[in-house]
């Protein structure tokens, strides 16, 4: 079951003048960053919120680390803005599996590493209304309900 916005990933050029913008403009912190290879970007998690299931919600900001990658792509045709939203559970690989079977494209056959040691996998924007849809279940350690 889809119990939060996990996130709302936002495409950018420059990270750390991005995170500058948010921490200056609205005063939300860094929570975290990491660099994630397979996924070609380098991001900023800020906190927004904790959630009523034991999560949080937060703001992805993704800055490419190539221009082949997903985000690198987007950016170049759209500049930056709104890249995907992310909805949080505590069981993706059911719930992915659950709306594969409804047709929509499932991009990876089983989900992926994410932020945080999350495990995520994404449906096809095509298939949604035009939004890049992510699927994301925390780690352990970073969502006490599971
Ligand atoms: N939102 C909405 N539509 C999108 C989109 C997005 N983020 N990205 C691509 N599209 C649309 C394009 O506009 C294009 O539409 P048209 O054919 O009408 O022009 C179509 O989808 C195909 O786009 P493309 O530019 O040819 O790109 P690809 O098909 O190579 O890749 C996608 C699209 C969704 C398969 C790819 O972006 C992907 O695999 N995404 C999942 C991984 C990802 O986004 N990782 C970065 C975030 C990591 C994280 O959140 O942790
Ligand atoms: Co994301």
């Amino acid at each position: 079951m889809l119990t939060r916005i996990d996130h709302i990933g936002i495409a950018c050029f420059d990270l750390d003048k991005t995170v500058e913008f948010y921490r200056a403009t609205y005063g939300f912190e860094v929570f975290h960053t990491e660099t994630n290879d397979e996924q070609g970007v380098r991001e900023a998690m800020l906190k927004i919120n904790e959630t009523s299931d034991g999560g949080a919600s937060y703001l992805q900001l993704l800055e490419p680390i190539r221009e082949d990658s997903a985000v690198g792509k987007w950016l170049a045709k759209n500049g930056e803005g709104v890249h995907h939203i992310a909805f949080g559970t505590a069981d993706v690989d059911t719930d992915s599996e659950a709306i594969r079977g409804k047709g929509i494209r499932v991009l990876y056959e089983e989900p992926r590493r994410g932020s945080m040691d999350s495990r995520i996998t994404f449906l096809h924007p095509k298939d949604c209304h035009g939004v890049l849809t992510e699927l994301v279940t925390a780690a352990a350690d970073h969502s006490p309900d599971h």
